[in-house]
């Protein structure tokens, strides 16, 4: 039987299977992108067991990050940057993936107002690009509130620092490893 290359065959002869590379959704550490092991190992750091996997579909936005794990998307713990009206700063909110954030409720718990945050901004200030933002790792200790929804789940996901890789995790992690804020978000 022809086994097109790089499939990786499993059974014996007669009764193979070929798993095509694109299944494949378990990365070494040595073959994730620069973005991802620096996520890895701020995990590792903040004594979190998880492992980041980076897959072959695009996990840039929460549904498709859905999609391509094959998890609810209100399990997608999407971090999203906002700017500090007064201070400046950039300001971290870790969503579920079906809610909205309601802004004034965020403003209110860190008193003060939220502004825009553009995909500039975000890059300078936090190392990495929108749409792999993920909830550690960033160049500075940034202020951040998660979303009691996450709650509801035993396991969740986040991104891991690009637009295809995620870590699973509990949602009882995203405090130890931000020192965040849980309060209703939506
Ligand atoms: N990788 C997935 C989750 S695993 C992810 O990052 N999803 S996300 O929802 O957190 O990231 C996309 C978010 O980035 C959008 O919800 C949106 O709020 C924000 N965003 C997208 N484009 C821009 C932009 N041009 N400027 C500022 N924020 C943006």
């Amino acid at each position: 039987m022809a086994v097109p290359e790089c499939a990786l065959v499993v059974g014996t002869a007669g009764s193979a299977v070929k798993i095509r590379p694109s299944s494949f959704i378990i990365s070494a550490m040595s073959d994730l992108s620069r973005s991802a092991t620096r996520v890895q190992e701020a995990l590792a750091a903040a004594g979190i067991v998880a492992r980041v996997v980076e897959l072959p579909a695009s996990t840039r936005t929460a549904a498709e990050a859905a999609s391509a794990i094959g998890c609810e998307v209100a399990q997608i713990a999407k971090s999203l940057i906002f700017r500090g009206a007064t201070s400046g700063d950039p300001l971290l909110v870790i969503a579920s993936g079906t809610n909205r954030v309601d802004e004034k409720r965020v403003a209110a718990a860190a008193g003060e107002g939220l502004g825009k945050a553009d995909a500039e901004f975000v890059r300078q200030r936090v190392g990495f690009a929108i749409g792999g933002i993920p909830p550690v790792g960033h160049d500075t200790k940034l202020v951040t509130f998660i979303d009691e929804d996450l709650f509801r789940f035993e396991r969740i996901w986040a991104a891991a620092g690009t637009p295809h890789a995620v870590f699973e995790l509990s949602p009882s992690d995203l405090p130890l490893m931000t020192g965040g804020r849980v309060l209703r978000i939506a």
